[in-house]
């Protein structure tokens, strides 16, 4: 590896952070630029513009992602990756994904500042809606970069029938041309991402860099209780079938379910009903959740303890309950490559702390089209996806100096 680079440019990547912080929706708490919006659109537009002012050649996808790409001196060797997602959560913070994107352009500025010029290629990439949609899908650009963003993905719907693919083209993407969006994972040397840890960990162990060890499994779910409606006033409580009260009690189901766990998790994100009236009992009921768990036999165990719970639960309440799920098992980090992360953060004086991810990330997808690794840096009180997400610029920038030098090193290897 030859000449030392410089440090991040961290008044720039403070400019960049709060520039993307004014490209939301307003009529949302916090920071919201929920995927396909048209302040989604916005922030790829300035990020693809800042890649075509830092000399990259760059391009969006059918699907949105925007990716640049700096040359190498070998045009033969594969390409090594770098990125994340720029699109948050409704209501959420400006960090999460944002320091990923800005990072990595910071990491072109690093190399261009003190005139390294890699063997590899360097992609650097936007990937788009990683957050997810009504219609339950989460990595979309990723996936769709892996290959495995299918026509059941996007023919998912959400409660009023509308489909991912009239989302995405509402937000003027081409759906259609998905399959166009697929990279070819020969072209992939190495995918590293660096992203705010969004939990306590770090912060507890006074550590400032964390390195990933694998990203949890996810288990979502959708539970349909079906009940009876009946008159609220005239009907004995002995006789009712509340579809609303059984899927109360499924709810707290979950909750118990995922504490009595080792480190599993378990979250109920919304319960609707057909009729939302306080004169009628509930026939139907929808409750939709998830479980996460590192280990992939605890996620099994965590969701087949919930089913089977449902039967007393119909017992209790004279109901029908269906559930349906989807389990995206854990995702493990290359060990060889986060090896290569933690000398990278060793040689910039931290000793990273080893941990896995409780959120999931772009490096899922990724990690199935090359060897991956993350780069994780404290979040203040643990707190992500909601306002209060905060990550010190001083963090930031140590960050981005581990995954300059983590590229470096990983330049060095065929
Ligand atoms: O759901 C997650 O964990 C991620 O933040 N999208
Ligand atoms: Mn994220
Ligand atoms: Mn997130």
């Amino acid at each position: 590896m030859s000449s030392a680079s410089s440090g991040a440019d961290t008044a720039w990547v403070d400019e960049a952070i709060k520039h993307l912080s004014t490209l939301v929706d307003s009529d949302l708490p916090g920071w919201s630029r929920i995927g396909f919006s048209e302040q989604d659109a916005a922030a790829r537009d300035w990020i693809h513009q800042q890649m075509l002012e830092l000399g990259l050649d760059v391009r969006t996808d059918p699907v949105g992602n925007v990716i640049g790409r700096l040359e190498g001196q070998d045009p033969n060797a594969p390409d090594i990756v770098i990125g994340s997602h720029s699109d948050t959560v409704p209501g959420g913070g400006r960090f999460d994904g944002i320091v990923g994107v800005v990072g990595a352009l910071e990491v072109v500025r690093v190399l261009q500042r003190s005139n390294i010029r890699l063997r590899h290629g360097l992609r650097v990439v936007d990937f788009s809606n990683e957050e997810g949609n009504p219609q339950g899908i989460k990595l979309v650009g990723s996936r769709a970069v892996a290959g495995t963003l299918g026509p059941e993905a996007l023919a998912a719907s959400d409660e009023e029938g509308r489909t991912l693919a009239a989302l995405m083209a509402s937000g003027g993407r081409s759906p259609q041309e998905v399959g166009s969006a697929r990279w070819n994972r020969r072209d992939i040397a190495a995918y590293l991402e660096l992203h705010i840890e969004q939990g306590p960990r770090l912060e507890a162990a006074g550590a400032s860099i964390g390195v990933v060890t694998r990203i949890c499994g996810i288990s979502t779910f959708v539970l349909d209780v079906h009940g009876r409606r009946d008159h609220a006033g005239t009907t004995p409580m002995s006789t009712r079938a509340d579809a609303l009260c059984c899927a109360a009690d499924a709810v707290l189901a979950v909750q118990r379910i995922a504490a009595s766990s080792d480190d599993g998790v378990g979250t109920v994100g919304a319960v609707t009903t057909t009729s939302p009236l306080t004169n009628t009992i509930s026939e139907e009921a929808r409750v939709t959740g998830e479980f996460r768990s590192a280990d992939e036999t605890d996620l099994e165990e965590l969701l087949q303890t919930f089913a089977g719970t449902l039967p007393a639960l119909d017992a209790r309440h004279g109901t029908r309950t269906d559930l349906a799920w989807k389990m995206d098992p854990p995702a493990i980090m290359d060990e060889a490559l986060s090896d290569l992360v933690a000398e990278a953060a060793r040689r910039a004086g931290h000793d990273a702390l080893r941990l896995y991810s409780g959120a999931t990330h772009d490096s899922v997808e990724m990690s199935a089209m090359a060897p991956s690794a993350m780069i994780f840096v404290p979040s203040v009180g643990g707190r992500s996806h909601c306002p209060e997400e905060w990550t010190d610029l001083a963090d930031i920038g140590r960050g981005i100096d581990v995954l300059t030098q983590a590229v470096r090193l990983r330049d060095d290897l065929p």
